[in-house]
């Protein structure tokens, strides 16, 4: 190896490492900057869940299959539909919580509620019995 090719090995390798801390510095400033405000929204003692409705293999689910919250907590749902095709709407039922939406395909919808009843308590789509649900847990206040 010859010393102009080391030289340039050299070169390239200070250029290389620069510019990866370049890029640490602006993907640690991307990451700093937007996730501050998120939670300042949020209503102090509200629990916030986002709920989706997927189709995985043709089978239809409400995904995830389970959240937790302590009883007393106020509850945010988000629901959205992502399913394809024709039918562009799915359901979203916690009978024991007197909750019963259609969610219609790109129309998110949000259910707020406080759970005040400890237990485990079922959420699936009322239009389609063959939907997959999942389970609300409400653990009891101590
Ligand atoms: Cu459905």
């Amino acid at each position: 190896m010859t010393k102009a090719m080391l030289k340039t090995m050299a070169a390239i390798a200070v250029v290389a490492s620069l510019m990866i801390s370049a890029a640490n510095r602006i993907a640690m400033a991307q990451g700093a900057a937007p996730a501050a405000p998120a939670p300042a929204m949020e209503e102090p003692g509200t629990r916030s869940f986002t709920l989706v409705s997927i189709e995985a293999d043709g089978a239809k689910i409400w995904l995830p299959s389970v959240i937790a919250v302590e009883q007393g907590d106020k509850v945010k749902l988000t629901l959205k539909n992502l399913v394809p095709g024709a039918d562009n709407k799915h359901g979203f039922t916690i009978p024991a919580y007197n909750i019963t939406e259609v969610v219609t395909r790109d129309e998110p919808k949000t259910v707020t509620f406080v759970a005040d009843k400890a237990g485990v308590f079922q959420y699936f789509c009322q239009l389609h019995p063959a939907h997959i649900g999942g389970s609300l847990i409400v653990e009891p206040k101590k």
